[in-house]
């Protein structure tokens, strides 16, 4: 990967076509969308703030982000709630480090709600649960959105996606910022984790707006606290399923690939996803894993080898659900059954798929069907 920062003016106004148009200044809009919806439902509204399932460091950095914006611009004391386990040891440390406290969505009475707000997602992302009965009045987001036809925020009053940006963290830094607010180093240090967990420190997707936020995040963000969350104590299971991932994979050309089959932790898929991505000479990584009647894969393609959304929407023909953005994808397919032979058998059916798009020429002098053992590579 190039070390460079890739910066793309040009695609902040083009991104807010997909949201807000691009002459509306975001938080006026927002201010607009809450001054009516305080006119309807009273003084004192009940705001409920949610993400996707197993939130990423940039999920939680947006809900801390959108959390401090609506206490201190909007005077509301809002709540946060959560769908499934957190695994990943980053993202553990980060709940842990800032001290967040989330409500169990699952376990909420959400008529209790006027609105709801969504962080770092869509409403028909397949990885997002939101309750029927609570109108959503924002959505704050960087992913591609679904097709007009698969589309159920038509009515969402403030929709600001903005397709280029690097974070949606960096997005509720743009709202603090404007609304004149001083950082506190708990949110300083949230955000901070999410822009840098989704540009990778400002090395890939970064546009001015994310290196400001970045830097200016950095400043007010507790150091050590940062160093804690960055490199956290890690669980045995983690070795082990580090072992197994490493033994599984193998090398197809510019692909590293890994079908885990049953994994201990299904954010072990990303993470070595990411970690086969640092391997000389990839260029693609694909892992899969089955967790809890889900299966999970992750993809990561290396930005002169093309955008992995559409790589991953060939690998899926049309099973499960997908989302991504740049050289970021992520898909899921519920499994009827969990059964060995239907676990098989799909990823009998990815594995067909992905090979597919390995140009031949690039397999030769390896065995083209299983590939290499990472450790028998040259
Ligand atoms: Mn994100």
């Amino acid at each position: 990967m190039s070390g460079d920062v890739s910066i793309d003016e040009s695609k902040d106004s083009a991104a807010r076509a997909v949201g807000l148009p691009p002459d509306v200044h975001p938080l006026g809009h927002l201010r607009k969308v809450m001054a009516d919806f305080r006119q309807r439902v009273g003084e004192d509204p009940r705001i409920l703030i949610l993400t996707h399932r197993s939130p990423d460091p940039d999920a939680l950095g947006a809900l801390t982000g959108v959390d401090f914006l609506l206490r201190n611009a909007f005077d509301l004391q809002p709540e946060i709630a959560t769908v499934g386990q957190i695994y990943r040891a980053e993202n553990q440390a980060m709940v842990r480090e800032l001290g967040l406290t989330y409500q169990e969505y699952h376990s909420l009475d959400v008529s209790r709600f006027h609105g709801a707000m969504l962080v770092d997602s869509q409403p028909s992302f397949g990885h997002t649960d939101l309750p029927d009965d609570v109108p959503m009045i924002a959505v704050f987001d960087h992913h591609q959105p679904p097709p007009p036809e698969r589309r159920q925020d038509q009515s969402i009053p403030h929709y600001d996606v903005r397709l280029g940006m690097g974070s949606t963290a960096t997005i509720i830094f743009e709202y603090i910022r404007d609304a004149g607010l001083g950082l506190d180093s708990r949110t300083a240090t949230a955000l901070c984790c999410g822009v840098r967990f989704d540009t990778a420190d400002l090395s890939v997707h970064a546009t001015p707006l994310d290196r400001e936020a970045f830097f200016e995040t950095f400043l007010h963000a507790d150091r050590s606290m940062l160093a804690r969350i960055r490199l956290p104590s890690l669980p045995p299971t983690y070795y082990r399923e580090l072992h197994r991932s490493l033994s599984r994979a193998r090398r197809h050309g510019p692909l590293v690939f890994g079908l885990l089959g049953r994994v201990a932790n299904p954010e072990s898929v990303a993470e070595m996803a990411d970690f086969f991505m640092r391997m000389e000479g990839c260029r693609w990584s694909l892992v899969g894993g089955s967790f809890e009647g889900t299966y999970y894969l992750s993809l990561r393609t290396q930005v002169a080898h093309g955008e992995a959304f559409p790589l991953m929407e060939k690998i899926l023909e049309g099973e499960g659900t997908f989302g991504g953005r740049g050289s970021v994808a992520g898909g899921q397919v519920p499994l009827e059954n969990t059964d060995e032979a239907t676990l098989r058998s799909l990823e009998r059916r990815l594995r067909t798929r992905a090979l597919k798009l390995v140009d031949p020429e690039e397999l030769r002098g390896t065995d083209p069907r299983f590939g290499t053992r990472l450790t028998r590579l040259p």
